[in-house]
C-alpha cells in the first residue's frame, strides 16, 4: 500500500508577504502571459519559424516555484518552456530574439523555441524531447552536491512526460544518492491530443512518489501562495540534504498544444469556462486588492512595465540581423 501525496500550500493569506514579493509574483506572471500573447500572435501572421507551444493559464507555477530559486541554482525546462525562462530570469530579448530565428538570440538563432537555455542564470534549456530534462536536472543536483554547496535543481515536466522512463530512472537515482532535485509536474490535464486518465493509473503524479521513498506533495498549480509554499518546504529540505521531492502543480492548457493545433479533442465551451473559473492573473489581482497587500494603482503600474519590456524584446528581434550563412556550421559538435 503506497503513501498517498500530501496537500500542501492551500489557503495562504497575501498579506503576510513583503510587498517586493507579491510584486515579484505579478511582474513574473504579467511578463510571461504578455511575452506569450505577443509570440502567439507573430506566430500567427507567419513571422515566427517552426514550432511554439505556449504556457498562458500556468504562469503561477513558474512564479511560485522560481521565487524559491536563486541565480545558482539550476532549472531544466520543457518544449512549453518560455515561462521558466522569465521567470528564472533569462533575458527576454534574446528569448524573443531566439523564437525569431535571430543571430542575436540565446542560441543565436539555431535553436528556437524548443531550446532557448540562459546559463548565467542557470535556465540549462528547454527541451524538444519530452521526459528528456529528468536525467539532466538529476545530473546537476548531483553537480551541486559534489561540489558541496547547498544549491538545488529543479526538473520541470508534463503529466504526460511522467509515464516515460526517464521520469522514473531520475527519480529512483536522485532517491537513492540523495540528490537536491525537485521534480516539479506541471499536470495541465492533456499531453498533445490526450487527457490525463486515459494514460495515467494513478490519481496524482504525486503519488509515484512514494515508489521511491520521497516526497509527494499536490498544489492548486493556479494559485501562486499555493505554489511558493509547496515549493518552498521541498527546496528547503534539498537545501539541507535531506533529498529530492516530486511537487504536483494542477493547472490547465488554456491554448492548444501548440499554435495552430486545431483542438478537435476537447471544446472551446470547456475551455473558456475552465479559463474564467481558474486564470491565475485574475486570482492574484483579487487576492491582493481584497487583503490590501497591493493597490489596482500598484498592479498596474507593474503590468505597464511588463507590457513595455515585452514590446522592447520584440523590436529588439524583429531589428536583428538573420544569422549568416557562414555560422551555420559553428558551436557544433562533431
Ligand atoms: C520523446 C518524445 N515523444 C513524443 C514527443 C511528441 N510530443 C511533444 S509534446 C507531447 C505531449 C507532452 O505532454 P506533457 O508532458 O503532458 O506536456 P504538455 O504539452 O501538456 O505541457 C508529445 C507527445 C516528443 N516531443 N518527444
Amino acid at each position: 500500500m503506497c503513501a498517498k501525496a500530501a496537500r500542501g500550500g492551500e489557503g495562504t493569506s497575501p498579506s503576510k508577504y513583503g510587498k517586493e514579493l507579491l510584486a515579484g509574483f505579478y511582474r513574473t506572471m504579467t511578463t510571461i502571459r504578455h511575452f506569450e500573447q505577443t509570440v502567439e500572435k507573430c506566430f500567427l501572421e507567419g513571422e515566427i519559424p517552426g514550432f511554439v507551444h505556449l504556457y498562458i493559464g500556468e504562469e503561477a507555477v513558474a512564479a511560485g516555484v522560481m521565487a524559491n530559486l536563486r541565480d545558482s541554482d539550476y532549472i531544466q525546462s520543457t518544449h512549453r518552456g518560455h515561462g521558466h525562462a522569465i521567470a528564472k530570469g533569462a533575458d527576454l530579448k534574446r528569448m524573443m530574439a531566439e523564437i525569431f530565428g535571430k543571430s542575436t538570440g540565446s542560441c543565436k538563432g539555431k535553436g528556437g523555441s524548443m531550446h532557448i537555455a540562459d546559463f548565467g542564470v542557470g535556465m540549462l534549456g528547454a527541451n524538444g524531447v519530452v521526459g528528456g530534462g529528468f536525467t539532466i536536472a538529476t545530473g546537476a543536483a548531483l553537480a551541486h552536491k559534489m561540489q558541496g554547496t547547498d544549491g538545488v535543481a529543479v526538473a520541470f515536466f508534463g503529466d504526460g512526460a511522467s509515464n516515460r522512463g526517464t521520469f522514473h530512472e531520475a527519480a529512483n537515482m536522485a532517491a537513492a544518492w540523495g540528490l537536491p532535485v525537485i521534480f516539479v509536474c506541471e499536470n495541465n490535464k492533456w499531453a498533445s491530443t490526450t487527457p490525463y486518465r486515459t494514460t495515467t493509473s494513478v490519481d496524482h503524479i504525486a503519488d509515484r512518489a512514494a515508489g521511491y521513498g520521497m516526497p509527494g506533495v499536490v498544489v492548486d498549480g493556479n494559485d501562486v501562495f499555493a505554489v511558493y509554499e509547496g515549493a518552498r518546504s521541498l527546496v528547503e529540505r534539498a537545501r539541507r540534504g535531506e533529498g529530492p521531492a516530486l511537487l504536483e502543480c494542477k493547472t490547465y492548457r488554456i491554448k492548444g498544444h501548440f499554435v495552430g493545433d486545431p483542438e478537435k479533442y476537447r471544446t472551446k465551451e470547456e475551455v473558456r469556462k475552465v479559463f474564467e473559473e481558474t486564470d491565475p492573473i485574475p486570482r492574484f489581482e483579487s487576492a491582493v486588492v481584497k487583503a490590501r497587500a497591493l493597490t489596482r494603482k500598484e498592479l498596474d503600474a507593474i503590468d505597464g512595465e511588463a507590457r513595455e519590456a515585452v514590446r522592447l524584446a520584440l523590436e529588439f528581434a524583429r531589428t536583428s540581423p538573420e544569422p549568416e550563412e557562414s555560422a551555420l556550421f559553428e558551436g557544433l559538435y562533431v
